[in-house]
């Protein structure tokens, strides 16, 4: 594997093992408050971006390359609002997506087009996640402050959260 691009997809790998402890931090922030819903759309997330992080190791390993497991900083763990929590999510997939596109275009420059094929991926990943961000933000920004309608959206994420997990 060329050596410009596995330093990146090693890159890669620490930004998505710092999303997945980020959203574990969103996800006990939600589930301390009593935002049960919230709590398990983060666990999820969370778990998800492990994947992310476990196939990228997987995919240099296999490439002859070598992964390195990153150091985890300590994720933020206080939030204001529900907004700023699904805003620091917002923002956060906006980074990786950033990232993402970044390794593509360093592929097409070096000509790795096997590369180039995996992270397609993660395009598409990424275009379904900052889509449930911002449909969520925009829920939010309807709701206000407004008490009851924070029950409601947190009751709102539950039913998706379960549906999603039964297939
Ligand atoms: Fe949503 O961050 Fe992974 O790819």
């Amino acid at each position: 594997m060329i050596t410009q691009i596995e330093t990146l997809l090693n890159e890669q790998v620490s930004y998505e093992s710092r999303a997945s402890a980020q959203y574990l931090a969103m996800a006990n922030w939600a589930d301390i408050k009593g935002y049960n819903g919230i709590a398990e759309f983060f666990y999820a997330q969370s778990e998800e971006e492990r994947v992310h992080m476990v196939k990228l190791i997987k995919f240099i390993n296999e490439r002859n390359g070598k992964a390195v497991i990153p150091a985890t900083e300590k994720p933020r763990e206080e939030y204001t609002s529900l907004m700023e929590l699904f805003e620091t999510f917002l923002t956060n997939e906006e980074f990786v997506t950033e990232k993402i596109n970044h390794v593509i275009f360093k592929c097409l420059e070096l000509k790795d087009y096997n590369v180039h094929n995996f992270m397609q991926w993660y395009v598409a990943e990424q275009l379904e996640e900052e889509a449930i961000a911002r449909n969520l933000l925009d829920k939010l920004r309807i709701i206000g402050d407004d008490k009851s309608g924070h029950y409601l959206f947190d009751r709102d994420i539950m039913e998706y959260q379960g549906r999603k997990s039964e297939g």
